[in-house]
């Protein structure tokens, strides 16, 4: 298997993902500041979209998306389980992964495209107004609040353990602290959540300098 990686908590989130199972594959890194990734042909032949991550399998199929790479891992390496060990407990984790990618993941990117990323996102795909941006950002931020309030003094929001539930919330506070952004105010719980996660041997992969 060969994974198309860069920057950014997309890739990211694999990567620790392939470290929590123990999985190796070989890593292409692509720069995306420069757009690199979109440039190169081959690349857009295996990821129409040309964004970051793709797993590319020993057969040529390539797959994409970050959380659908992640359960198609799970599903040939079962063990460590990260989402779940049966059907209720698979329900749970994916529920709070799903509400944390469309309450949080999407307008927090979409904000940070429209005002500090800009100048390198205009270019590429369609961008809200500036403060159409700061308003989908102001939105992530009161929904980073609830996540809060919901994980209230534990440190898993699934199971009462390690899952992808964890994971995504943690890649996406990560991605935030790598561009400025920083916890809103009244969030104690997940600043102690990611610190307490930081101590995971995966997360090593936030420290890369790439
Ligand atoms: N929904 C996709 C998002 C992929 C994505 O936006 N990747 C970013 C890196 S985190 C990227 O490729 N950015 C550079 C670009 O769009 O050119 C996923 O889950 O993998």
């Amino acid at each position: 298997m060969k994974l198309y990686s860069s920057l950014g908590p997309n890739p990211r989130l694999v990567r620790m993902f392939l470290v929590e199972k123990g999985i190796q594959v070989e890593r292409v890194h692509f720069d995306i500041i420069s757009g690199e990734n979109r440039q190169n042909a081959d690349y857009v032949s295996k990821n129409p979209l040309g964004t970051t991550p793709t797993l590319e399998l020993d057969d040529g199929t390539c797959l994409t998306e970050s959380w659908p790479i992640c359960e198609y891992l799970e599903e040939v390496h079962p063990e460590p389980n990260l989402f779940g060990a049966d059907a209720v407990e698979r329900a749970q984790v994916r529920k709070w992964a799903r509400l944390f990618d469309q309450e949080v993941v999407v307008p927090m990117t979409m904000g940070f495209r429209a005002g500090a990323g800009r100048p390198m996102f205009e270019p590429r795909m369609s961008v809200v107004s500036p403060g159409a941006g700061a308003e989908l950002s102001a939105m992530a931020d009161e929904k980073w609040r609830w996540f809060d309030q919901q994980l209230g003094s534990a440190n898993h929001f699934a199971l009462g353990r390690f899952t992808f539930a964890d994971l995504i919330v943690f890649c996406f506070a990560n991605f935030g602290f790598t561009v400025g952004w920083k916890l809103p105010e009244g969030t104690d719980n997940l600043a102690r959540f990611v610190a307490a996660h930081n101590e995971r041997a995966s997360a090593a992969v936030w420290q890369d300098s790439e």
